[in-house]
């Protein structure tokens, strides 16, 4: 039903030149083989209903708690006013100038000190007027949460206000308008084509910004090396970070560990004992439950108890991937009721939105997180390219339940995202099934993951706690390196 409306919305953008193809110059000078000018609504009634409308569905979908509501001037004001009459929401409005007589005030409308405003925009590509709003808004001792926006051109403006506390809730992306343009027949694939590399090749939230001084001190920071730089700790201290990857930054900082054992054994005994024996080494263990050969509920219960004396967590690397439904009952019920002891599970895309959505039904109560299968350390891997960039999305669009990633590179700079990276050993090479093996520093340094993921490296080790030590440093000294905290 939504994305009926969605797609018949984009048509109608189209046919009152809303959206217009050919080669235009941008603010930047910058040559843009598409233009956006939303500014044309105003003239369009029944199109300005429709765009509030679907605004304050957003608004209902992700449960947006808020006291007053601020369009960024000019194009999304009147959207707002709708909204806000419509609803009977207070509003607040933003002055682009204060004036020089009376008040000099720079926010119209009545709030108290620590209100939260939400704020509506018509189109973002940097996310730059959306933070000017908010920053004079803070001002104001005003607090922003979050922001919606009817058109994302997706060159990085939902990193860069991620970066800053605000999460972007987009309605209509750039990928999603040249679908529906080219379904329709509105453009051809040539056209569509050169847009998706455009956008692609002129992302705004690379190192390029912060070098030209455009960014506030901690974007600037988040810009440098792609993001590489911020410390765990700083990512956990994020404002719209989720709970539970919040509290494993932060233990991953306290033990000075980035690894995560993959404790592929067949005996419960065998493995209660190895997370005895590296629990102080490690911040997250890995478990294939369905391999073990006598799986009791008393066994998760153990595991837990160790879990909490050695401060990790547990990630139950099940791979779902069915509709959602099924995975509900996966994951909650039969034998290994795998939701009630286990924090992290990781799920396919494949089956689409609905694998996360019935996870999450069960999970997200539980203060669970899901990671999404991005990209697999297996040669021959399909989960590649754009599988991958379509996987980053669902996780955007789900990021109250998915943490993070099981990829083999930094594929978001969304500092909130975890990425864990399996097929680690001390030296490259592989297995005879076709698992593929990076270096620790590889994968921390050049690759830009968080997490390193060992299985046979330190199981088949001679003595597996002196292996296990041997791959935390590693892991360690690669990410304090990276964060320019080498050799302190
Ligand atoms: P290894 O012994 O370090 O090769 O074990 C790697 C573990 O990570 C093993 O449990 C796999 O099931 C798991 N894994 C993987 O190797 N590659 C992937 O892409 C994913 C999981 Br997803």
């Amino acid at each position: 039903m939504e994305s009926v409306c969605v797609d018949n919305l984009i048509l109608k953008l189209h046919d009152v030149d809303a959206v217009k193809f050919g080669e235009y110059k941008l603010k930047s000078g910058m040559l843009a083989p598409i233009y956006i000018d939303l500014r044309v609504l105003v003239s369009h009634p029944a199109l300005m209903n429709q765009v509030s409308s679907l605004i304050y569905q957003r608004v209902q979908e992700e449960e947006l708690q808020f006291d007053s509501v601020c369009g960024v001037p000019y194009t999304a004001l009147p959207l707002a006013t709708i909204i806000c009459s419509r609803h009977e929401l207070p509003m607040l409005i933003r002055r682009k100038e204060a004036k020089d007589y009376g008040t000099k005030r720079m926010v119209e409308g009545l709030f108290r000190d620590g209100d939260t405003c939400l704020i509506i925009e018509d189109t973002v590509t940097s996310g730059s007027s959306i933070l000017e709003t908010a920053e004079v808004l803070y001002k104001e001792g005003l607090k922003v949460t979050d922001a919606i926006v009817l058109m994302d051109r997706e060159q990085g403006g939902v990193e860069m206000l991620a970066s800053q506390g605000i999460k972007l809730h987009p309605i209509i992306s750039m990928f999603k308008l040249l679908n529906v343009l080219l379904a329709a027949e509105r453009i051809d694939t040539e056209i569509a084509q050169s847009i998706r590399k455009f956008i692609l090749d002129n992302n705004t939230f690379s190192s390029k910004e912060a070098k030209n001084g455009n960014d506030t001190p901690a974007a600037k920071k988040l810009c440098v090396e792609e993001n590489q730089q911020l410390t765990y700790v700083d990512r956990a201290k994020l404002r719209n970070i989720h709970p539970l990857a919040a509290k494993l930054l932060t233990i991953m900082e306290e033990k000075q560990s980035n690894l995560c054992v993959s404790a592929d054994v067949t005996s419960s005994e065998e493995l209660l004992q190895l997370a005895e024996c590296l629990g102080p080494k490690i911040c997250l263990l890995k478990t294939h439950v369905d391999i073990l050969k006598d799986y009791t509920a008393a066994f998760s219960e153990k595991l837990q108890t160790v879990a909490e004396k050695h401060n990790f967590l547990i990630f139950e690397d099940r791979k779902f991937a069915d509709i959602g439904n099924t995975v509900k009952h996966q994951y909650e019920g039969g034998v290994y009721q795998i939701s009630s002891w286990s924090h992290i599970v990781n799920a396919h895309a494949v089956p689409g939105p609905g694998v996360v959505k019935g996870l999450s039904a069960v999970g997200k109560p539980l203060g669970r997180g899901c990671l999404l299968i991005a990209q697999m350390s297996s040669q021959g891997s399909l989960a590649t390219g754009e599988y991958t960039k379509a996987v980053l999305q669902m996780a955007e669009e789900h990021s109250d339940f998915v943490i993070g990633f099981i990829c083999g590179s930094n594929i978001t700079k969304r500092p909130e995202f975890i990425h864990m990276t399996p097929g680690v050993q001390m030296k490259t090479g592989g297995d005879l099934l076709g698992q593929q093996y990076s270096t620790p520093e590889d994968v921390i340094i050049n690759k830009g993951s968080d997490i390193i993921i060992v299985g046979r490296g330190i199981l088949e080790a001679p003595d597996r706690l002196k292996a296990a030590e041997s791959y935390r440093k590693s892991g360690w000294d690669a990410y304090t390196k990276r964060v320019g905290q080498g050799g302190q």
